[in-house]
């Protein structure tokens, strides 16, 4: 069953390869390969406009923020003040760490000019002459790959002062974050990037008023920068001729766990679950899916009946969760539900920055009530009790990520409250007798 926005569209542009289409050919990565495929065009087109008419252009392509929350690119992108004096600038959030997510990093290894250009576009929309790309720490041979791209750019004339002959002066900083999850939440980025412990600040003031060392700031995903290149090249209208009204353009679904070839697909905004499976191979042999996350674990779980819902913000919104990062987790029906959310919990857990009292203690109340449920010793009443602490942390905590480790527990008592009563009732996991005495 075709998503309602995709009904008219062609087998054929189901599967869409732009930020993808040439992963696999010899040294993908350099800036020869990338100018064979379009590379740096779309710059010399922005280039030609005033730095208003391209922020007006994204905002008409309709291009919504691919980090997880959707929002309007260019419309954050008008946001910044000008001609008030103040220095501006893009920092682009590569912090790639929620649970699921392998959209950016891949990119990034495979194809890191697209994001180096689209930079070089937002900076002049901007008037910003300093950009800085925040990249999780752990992913050393990106980080690489990132140094040697931004090289080649600054050798090529595409970086540093007058990039292009264009009169626009860009500087380009790699920073490598120390693998806090925490600091993909913007501000809390932010304050690592500035030398300080990675916690969440207070907004408003968002980045764009007082961002950066306190100046306007643009924050951005690595995939919402890397579209621009190819938008401003191909035009508005191609962008908008996939997806939905609300939700136009392609987009990188990253597809993991029991699916027989887990990897990043690019598909136009709105293909179902169900229409990537089928392109994808499906589930592993013999076996059906029993719940997924349509992105990422901080968005509420869905089981089999929601294998139609639409991809893109609007349908999942419908549908009860969000699209998020757009990382497709699917579990078959031998996966404890109970396990996973419990795991889920205890990186929520982990992660907590500790700032702020509801995601401190409830996470960390979160997980001994999960650990004591798996392991058998749990009560019918902690199941109440997992829904209030959850409650008291969704919407209470400084940031996004007590929301994120909320929507598990409450998507899970949703969908598989009778399994949470398995473990209780037989005092241990009905997936893994070894876990249990009850059900050996
Ligand atoms: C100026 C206003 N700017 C909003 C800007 C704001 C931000 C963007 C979206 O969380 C979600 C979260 C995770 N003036 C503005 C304004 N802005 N109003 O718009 O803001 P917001 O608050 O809607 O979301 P957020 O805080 O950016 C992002 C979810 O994504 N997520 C997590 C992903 C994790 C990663 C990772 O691993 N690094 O990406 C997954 O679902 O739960 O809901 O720029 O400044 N009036």
């Amino acid at each position: 069953t075709l998503a309602p926005e995709l009904k008219d569209t062609g087998p054929e542009k189901l599967l869409a390869p732009v930020l993808s289409a040439f992963w696999d050919e010899d040294r993908s990565w350099t800036l020869d390969v990338y100018k064979r495929h379009e590379g740096y065009e779309g710059l010399r087109k922005a280039l030609a406009m005033s730095p208003d008419d391209v922020i007006a252009y994204v905002k008409e392509s309709g291009l919504r923020g691919r980090g997880g929350a959707g929002f309007p690119t260019g419309m954050k992108w008008q946001f910044i003040p000008q001609g008030d004096g103040k220095p501006h600038y893009l920092v682009v959030n590569a912090d790639e760490s929620e649970p699921g997510t392998c959209k950016d990093i891949p990119l990034l290894f495979a194809n890191p000019h697209s994001l180096i250009e689209g930079i070089a576009i937002a900076c002049y929309a901007i008037r910003s002459s300093h950009a800085f790309i925040y990249l999780r720490g752990e992913v050393v041979p990106v980080l690489r790959r990132l140094h040697e791209a931004v090289r080649e750019a600054y050798a090529a004339g595409l970086l540093g002062e007058n990039a292009l002959g264009s009169g626009l002066d860009l500087e380009l900083t790699v920073h490598a974050g120390a693998g806090a999850y925490i600091c993909g939440e913007e501000t809390a980025l932010l304050d690592s990037l500035e030398g300080r412990r990675g916690q969440p600040r207070l907004r408003p003031p968002f980045p764009a008023v007082a961002g950066l060392y306190a100046c306007p700031t643009v924050v951005n995903n690595v995939e919402s920068i890397a579209s621009v290149p190819t938008i401003m090249n191909r035009g508005k209208e191609w962008f908008r001729s996939m997806g939905s009204e609300k939700s136009p353009g392609f987009t990188l679904y990253s597809l993991s766990g029991h699916v027989a070839r887990p990897g990043q697909y690019e598909a136009p905004m709105g293909i179902t679950l169900r229409q990537l499976l089928d392109m994808s191979g499906g589930m592993r042999p013999g076996h059906r899916l029993k719940f997924w996350t349509p992105g990422g674990s901080s968005t509420p779980m869905f089981t089999d009946e929601h294998l139609d819902v639409p991809l893109d913000y609007e349908g999942v919104g419908a549908a009860g969760s969000m699209l998020g990062t757009k990382a497709l987790q699917c579990f078959d029906e031998t996966t404890c539900v109970v396990r996973a959310v419990t795991r889920w919990t205890e990186f929520y857990a982990h992660e907590s920055c500790g700032k702020c009292t509801p995601c401190r203690e409830g996470t960390y109340w979160l997980v001994q009530l999960m650990r004591d449920i798996e392991a058998g010793k749990g009560r019918m009443s902690d199941l109440d009790k997992l829904n209030d602490i959850a409650d008291n942390i969704n919407g209470k905590a400084f940031c996004a990520l007590g929301d994120g480790a909320a929507s598990p527990i409450f998507s899970s008592l949703k969908y598989f409250r009778e399994e949470y009563e398995q473990h209780i009732t037989g005092r241990g996991c009905p997936f893994d007798p070894a876990r249990s005495t009850a059900w050996a």
